[in-house]
C-alpha cells in the first residue's frame, strides 16, 4: 500500500526510444534518467505498437536511420537528439513538418576529425601502414623503403569548409601547405582561393580532403569527373561520409593510376568494405574513427544527454539544428 502510493506520486520516466547500438556510458546515462527502449522498432515490432505512442523523446546514432514511416508511428515524440555531427539517415523534412527538435553534437568532434584527415593523408602520401609492416616483416635489411610523396608545401583543396573543413585547414596551414577550398556558398570569412565545383578545385591540387555532409544533396558529389580532374599523381581523402564518393569510380580510379591514391575513413555500405578496395596497395583504410577517441567520445555523450536533459527540464537545448 505504502510502496503503490509512493510509485504513484514519483514521476514517471519519460520513455525514450534508442535507433542505434549507442555507446555503452551514454546508454548507461540514458537507463539512469529515461525509460529506455533499445531498438524495440526492429527487434520487437509487437512490443514497439504497445510502447510507441508513449515515446517522448528518440535518441540515436549520426547514421541512423530514422524515416518518415518511424517519425509517425510516434504521436508523441518531443525531441530527437543524435549522437554525431551528421544526421544524414534522419528524415529532417518529417521530422520539421512535426516541429520537433533535432540535436546533433558539432564542435566537439572538429579537432578529431581534423586530425584524422590529416592523418589519412600523411598515412596515404607517406605510405605509412606499408612502411609499418616493411619494418614487422624484416624487409629492412633487404634495403631501404621506396621513396613516396610529399605532403608539406603540397596544394590541398577542401571539399566543404564547415566547423571541421576549417579545422583541417588551420593544421594544414602548419604543413606549410596552399589551401584552396569549395562549397555551395563562398565564405566570406576566409581568404582561401574559392573554387565553384570539386572538378575545378581538384584540378588545382595535388590532395583533395571531402568534409561535407552526407545524404542525397552530396551523394557521389565525387565522380569519376572529379577524380580524372585531380589526376594521376592526385590523392582524395574522404573523412565525411561514404556515400559522398563514388567508391565504384574510386577504386575504378585507384587500380587504373587515374590517381595516385586515397585515405578513406567512411565507405558507402559500413562496415563492409569491398575487397577490391582492400586489396588495393595505393590506398590508406581506418574504420569510421575519426571521432573515436575516449576524449571526443566522453564530449558528444555529455552533449547527445545534455539535450535531452535540458529538453525535459525545461530549458534550451544544448545544441539544436538551426
Ligand atoms: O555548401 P555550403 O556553403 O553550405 O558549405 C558547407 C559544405 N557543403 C557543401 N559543399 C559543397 N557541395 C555541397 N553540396 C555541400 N553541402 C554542404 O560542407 C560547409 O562548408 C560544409 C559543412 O560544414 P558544417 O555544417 O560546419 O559541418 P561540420 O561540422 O564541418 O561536419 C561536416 C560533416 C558532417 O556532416 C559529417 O558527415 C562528417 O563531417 O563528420
Amino acid at each position: 500500500m505504502i510502496l503503490s502510493n509512493l510509485a504513484a506520486k514519483s514521476p514517471a520516466k519519460p520513455d525514450v526510444l534508442v535507433v542505434a547500438k549507442l555507446w555503452p556510458p551514454l546508454m548507461e546515462a540514458l537507463q539512469g534518467a529515461f525509460t529506455v527502449h533499445d531498438r524495440t522498432h526492429e527487434s520487437d515490432p509487437a512490443a514497439f505498437a504497445a510502447i510507441a505512442p508513449r515515446i517522448r523523446a528518440m535518441s540515436g546514432g549520426g547514421e541512423s536511420k530514422v524515416p518518415a514511416s518511424l517519425i509517425a508511428q510516434l504521436p508523441a515524440l518531443e525531441v530527437i537528439s543524435v549522437f554525431g555531427v551528421g544526421y544524414d539517415g534522419y528524415d529532417v523534412a518529417a521530422i520539421r513538418a512535426r516541429g520537433i527538435p533535432l540535436t546533433n553534437t558539432p564542435d566537439v568532434l572538429n579537432d578529431d576529425v581534423a586530425d584524422m584527415g590529416i592523418s589519412l593523408m600523411l598515412m596515404a602520401a607517406r605510405k605509412l601502414p606499408q612502411a609499418d609492416r616493411y619494418v614487422r616483416d624484416g624487409k629492412w635489411p633487404s634495403g631501404p623503403f621506396p621513396l613516396v610523396r610529399k605532403v608539406s608545401g603540397a596544394r590541398l583543396g577542401i571539399v566543404g569548409l564547415g566547423r571541421i573543413g576549417l579545422a583541417i585547414a588551420r593544421r594544414a596551414e602548419g604543413f606549410g601547405m596552399r589551401i584552396a577550398y569549395t562549397t555551395r556558398t563562398p565564405r566570406r570569412d576566409i581568404a582561401y582561393p574559392y573554387f565553384a565545383s570539386p572538378a575545378l578545385l581538384a584540378a588545382e591540387v595535388d590532395f583533395l580532403m571531402v568534409i561535407t555532409p552526407g545524404g542525397a544533396a552530396t551523394r557521389h558529389l565525387i565522380n569519376a569527373e572529379v577524380l580524372a580532374a585531380l589526376g594521376t599523381k592526385g590523392y582524395l581523402i574522404n573523412v565525411a561520409r561514404g556515400s559522398v564518393v563514388d567508391q565504384d569510380a574510386l577504386i575504378h580510379a585507384l587500380q587504373t593510376g587515374v590517381i595516385a591514391g586515397a585515405g578513406l575513413d567512411v565507405y558507402a555500405d559500413e562496415p563492409n568494405v569491398p575487397e577490391a578496395l582492400r586489396a588495393l596497395d595505393n590506398v590508406a583504410l581506418t574504420p569510421h574513427a575519426a571521432s573515436a577517441t575516449w576524449q571526443t567520445r566522453k564530449a558528444m555523450a555529455d552533449l547527445a544527454f545534455g539535450n535531452l536533459q535540458a529538453h525535459f527540464a525545461g530549458k534550451p537545448l544544448l545544441t539544436p539544428i538551426a
